[in-house]
Parts: C-alpha cells; sequence; structure tokens
C-alpha cells in the first residue's frame, strides 16, 4: 500500500499478475513492455491514475530509465523496480541459434542492467529502495537445451548479490524471484516446434500460476525496512529439478 513499483514485462504473464496484485493492494504501479494495447487493457481495470503504462523496450536503455523516470515524475518516488521481462527460446548450443542468444542476453540480462541503472541513482539519492528480479529455477540448474537461458539467469544471480553487498548501507534490498514452470505465454518464444509444445504442455498440466509467483513478490516487498528477503524459489510441487 502507497509504495510506487514499476514493473517491466507487465502486458502478459508473472508480469501482469503482479501489477494487478500489488494495485489491488493499494500501489502506484508503473507498467511497461512492448504490446502497449495489453497495458492500456491492465491499466484500465484500475481507477484513474492507479497504473500508469508506457511502451518500453528492455533492450532499448533510455525507454527503461523513461519509465522509471515516469514513476518518480507522476508519484515523486521509487520504492520497488522489478524487472521481469524476459524470454526463453530454449535450443541445444549445436543449433547455433546464435540470434536467440543474442535475444536473450539482451533482454534478460542486459534489460535487467538497464533497469538497474536507471533506478539505482534514484534509489542512492533516497536511501531508500528494493530492487526485484525474475529469476529462476535456470539460475540454479542447467539441463540439456537451457544453456543460454540458464546461463542469462545464473549472471542475474551474481548481479543481484553483487547489488545486495554493494547497497547495504544504502537501505537498498535485493529480491530474486526464481520459479520452476510457471503456465504464461512464455513457451511462444521458442522456435522449435516439438520443443515449444512439450514446453507448453508440461507449463500448462502442471506450472504454478502466474498470480501464485505475484503472491511471492507482494510478501517480498511487504516486510519491515529492516527485513531483506533476498530470494524466493518456488516449484509446482511435482517439479523434480
Ligand atoms: O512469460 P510471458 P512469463 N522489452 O511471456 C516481456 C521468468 N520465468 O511471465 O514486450 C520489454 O507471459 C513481454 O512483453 P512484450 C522469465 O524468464 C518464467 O513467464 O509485450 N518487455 C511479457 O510482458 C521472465 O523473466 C517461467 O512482449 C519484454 C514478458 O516479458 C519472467 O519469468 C519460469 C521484452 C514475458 O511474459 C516473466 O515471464 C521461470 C522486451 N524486449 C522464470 N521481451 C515460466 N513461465 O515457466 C519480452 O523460472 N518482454
Amino acid at each position: 500500500k502507497d509504495k510506487v513499483v514499476v514493473i517491466t514485462g507487465a502486458s502478459s504473464g508473472i508480469g501482469q499478475a503482479t501489477a494487478e496484485v500489488l494495485a489491488s493492494a493499494g500501489a502506484n504501479v508503473v507498467i511497461g513492455a512492448r504490446r502497449i494495447d495489453r497495458l492500456k487493457q491492465i491499466a484500465g481495470e484500475f481507477s484513474d491514475g492507479q497504473v500508469l503504462y508506457q511502451q518500453t523496450d528492455v533492450t532499448q536503455r533510455d525507454q527503461v530509465k523513461s519509465l522509471v523516470d515516469l514513476a518518480v515524475s507522476k508519484f515523486g518516488k521509487l520504492d520497488v523496480l522489478y524487472n521481469n521481462a524476459g524470454l526463453m527460446p530454449l535450443s541445444q548450443l549445436a543449433e547455433l541459434k546464435v540470434n536467440e542468444w543474442d535475444r536473450m542476453i539482451d533482454v534478460n540480462l542486459k534489460g535487467v542492467l538497464y533497469g538497474i541503472a536507471a533506478a539505482l541513482p534514484i534509489m542512492i539519492k533516497q536511501k531508500h529502495g528494493h530492487v526485484i528480479t525474475t529469476d529462476s529455477v535456470a539460475g540454479h540448474v542447467v539441463h540439456p537445451g537451457t544453456a543460454v537461458y540458464a546461463g542469462t539467469k545464473y549472471a542475474i544471480q551474481a548481479v543481484m548479490d553483487g547489488l545486495r553487498q554493494e547497497q547495504v548501507g544504502n537501505h537498498i534490498k535485493t529480491t530474486m524471484i526464481s520459479p520452476g514452470a510457471v503456465e504464461t505465454e512464455l513457451y511462444r518464444t521458442i522456435s522449435d516446434e516439438t520443443v515449444r509444445e512439450q514446453t507448453k504442455k508440461q507449463e500448462q498440466e502442471n506450472g504454478l500460476k502466474p498470480i501464485d509467483i505475484a503472491h511471492a513478490v507482494a510478501y517480498a516487498i511487504d516486510q519491515p525496512d529492516d527485513v531483506a528477503i533476498n530470494e524466493i524459489l518456488l516449484r509446482p510441487r511435482s517439479q523434480k529439478v
């Protein structure tokens, strides 16, 4: 309640559910993604001005900065940045889908860094803030076909823990949200049809719901000032690794 939260990748799945849960609890939320029609629809669920939206491609540093600055100019502060945008075009390395490797690095890794670059000066000045990033079980374990995706998520573990250690004195908290399978549109980013259909089936049959992840984010935010939840790793009960 009364928090100002910026969320990237908020046009579907986990980001959308989190925006809805936090706004329903009274937060002011600024949402970004590329599909502006979806963002507009989500903002329209809430009273005028509570949820603001702006088209944002997280691979563009100026667009991420502009999204974060919008929160400060409209609401006067930035309590939480939630770096959530991501994609998962799984493939084996030998397939050499180098363009997909590049996109994962640009969105899942550089997009998060651009978020941190936009928020950190503001949070340092405030001496207060919370950076949350959607990591993954894939930030802890790799399988054939997940090498580059997991690589970006492992990298985020290092970035977020470095941020935590460096900013302890400025009262900036960090949280990684690390889900297993979640029923979202993420499978659509897989170009191989067989792998895409397998992943879709697995997520739809056994996956957590986006709202389960949204509740974990809300829990991390809703802690006393001196309590930092640095990571929440959550799998469907049926998921082994
Ligand atoms: O998937 P989806 P999730 N610039 O596809 C946005 C992680 N995760 O909710 O730009 C800005 O519904 C895209 O928006 P749009 C995963 O790695 C998931 O599952 O309009 N935004 C959409 O809003 C990711 O980090 C599972 O296309 C960009 C959002 O990202 C996070 O959860 C498991 C963008 C993706 O929403 C959210 O994904 C796990 C760009 N360039 C981790 N490119 C899982 N679902 O099983 C994409 O461990 N987006």
